[in-house]
């Protein structure tokens, strides 16, 4: 079964007006269905990996056919980053935006300090990222921690658990926001889903 685009998990205008609708338009229907459909491409060569899922494919890039190989792990990734970054987002004053609370506020606490010391160093990551890339907060060993991954690299392809990401590649915000790379990061903290970015944490 070819893989599928998921629907976005709200509606298009819902992030407005700090993810504007027309961004989020061409970024999950045209962007994130590019890799979808890349992938399919990528993976219709191959049976034998023609059936296993995001996860599998980049966790065991070993496996993976020679010839096809950095086209399934760059679509895969490609497909794995949009569903977790849709997913960590939500209309703001919905549970979005504002500061977090729970465990994954102590975790943020206890690793940078307070929460605006984590936000200087999140977008100090951002900002830091050279072309195309993410910038990820992980669980590692319990502790969360910024990580940077270049194109479409994920946490799933080194082990780390994803628990919040901003997407850096220019189309995720050029848009609306031209080359201001730091006012695209400062806007999209009012989206943030901070109950959804909790039961990342809380996950395993
Ligand atoms: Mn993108």
């Amino acid at each position: 079964m070819p893989h599928q685009l998921k629907p976005l998990p709200y509606p298009y205008d819902a992030l407005e007006p700090h993810y504007d609708e027309a961004t989020l338009r061409l970024h999950h229907d045209k962007h994130h269905q590019a890799y979808v459909d890349k992938l399919n491409e990528a993976l219709a060569d191959h049976p034998e990996v023609a059936d296993m899922d995001l996860e599998w494919l980049l966790k065991h890039r070993d496996e993976l056919p020679a010839r096809s190989k950095r086209k399934i792990l760059n679509n895969a990734g490609g497909v794995w980053n949009h569903d977790f970054f849709w997913s960590v987002m939500g209309p703001a004053g919905n549970g979005a935006g504002g500061e977090p609370s729970g465990k994954v506020a102590k975790a943020i606490d206890a690793a940078f300090g307070d929460f605006a010391a984590f936000q200087e160093k999140w977008k100090e990551s951002a900002l830091g990222v050279f072309g195309s890339g993410w910038t990820y907060l992980v669980k590692e060993d319990g502790m969360a921690t910024i990580k940077e991954f270049a194109n479409q690299d994920t946490p799933v392809g080194v082990g780390a658990q994803a628990v919040l990401a901003v997407d850096l590649w220019e189309h995720a915000y050029y848009l609306k926001f031209q080359n201001r790379r730091p006012e695209w990061v400062d806007s999209w903290w009012n989206v943030v889903d901070w109950e959804a970015v909790e039961r990342r944490w809380t996950a395993k």
